[in-house]
């Protein structure tokens, strides 16, 4: 089995965090042996997103990269879908544009797709809390516990944290699955794992570090209410047998 990988960088108005966060990422790509690609999904943005992207990227002409841009924010989860059909990876790996969960921590992610021990893993922030050095403000964290809750009632999902912004995924495997999702927003990582879950791929949830940085795109209270609506829209697409 082959073992490249594409990490995907979804970024909505992230001129002031993205800088920083892909000199990071290209310096530790320089330091691995393995074939690895960095896709910017710059979903919509209407700051200097792309060009911050752009202009970073050509510090680091060894190593393959592209900045994806479309003008309509469509959210996180059309951002990641979009970067996954364009990566030639064997292995795809999503991560926020602020590296809460750092870099570093990738081959605790990838080590167990390249082993074919798994398909797809996961960060998770809950199953080890000692991993996380600055928390989330009290009600989101809260409201992180509280929307996990539901999706482990409403999916039957047996995972404690399905949103942290950290993810990796077989290609091979998942890319067949990417035209059965249907949520764009902060919900897709719920479908994401829903999906894969039924398709009979082999998913694991691994504790990481996380530190969270200011400057969140998260409105608490419309982007909640939101998510619940997914998590029933996942519901609703599974009993209609969409996700066969
Ligand atoms: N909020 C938001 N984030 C998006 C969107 N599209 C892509 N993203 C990216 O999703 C990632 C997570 O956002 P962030 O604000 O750090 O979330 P938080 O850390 O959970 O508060 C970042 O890389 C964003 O740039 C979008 O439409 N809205
Ligand atoms: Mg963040």
């Amino acid at each position: 089995m082959n073992n490249s990988l594409s990490i995907i960088v979804p970024a909505y108005n992230e001129e002031i965090r993205l800088g920083d966060s892909l000199r990071k990422i290209l310096g530790f790509v320089a330091t691995t042996e393995f074939e690895t690609e960095l896709i910017v999904v710059d979903d919509g943005s209407s700051d200097f997103t792309a060009e911050v992207a752009k202009k970073v990227f050509a510090e680091f002409p060894d190593i393959p990269t592209s900045v994806i841009r479309y003008d309509e924010n469509r959210g996180k989860g059309f951002a990641v879908k979009t970067g996954m059909v364009s990566a030639t990876g064997d292995i795809a790996l999503f991560s926020d544009a602020d590296l809460s969960t750092p870099i570093e921590e990738l081959d605790k992610l990838v080590d167990p797709i390249k082993n074919n021990e798994f398909d797809v893993t996961i960060g998770s922030r809950a199953l080890d809390r000692r991993l996380i050095g600055t928390h989330q403000p009290w009600r989101r964290e809260q409201g992180g516990r509280v929307f996990n809750l539901f999706v482990r009632i409403l999916t039957g999902l047996p995972f404690w944290d399905t949103q942290c912004g950290f993810k990796a995924f077989r290609m091979q495997k998942f890319r067949p699955l990417l035209d059965k999702m249907t949520i764009d927003r902060f919900g897709f990582d719920v479908e994401f794992i829903y999906v894969a879950d039924h398709a009979g791929l082999r998913i694991k949830e691994i504790p990481v570090r996380w530190d969270h940085c200011d400057g969140t795109k998260v409105s608490i209270f419309r982007d909640s209410f939101r998510m619940f609506g997914e998590i029933r829209q996942i519901r609703r697409n599974s009993k209609r047998g969409e996700y066969q």
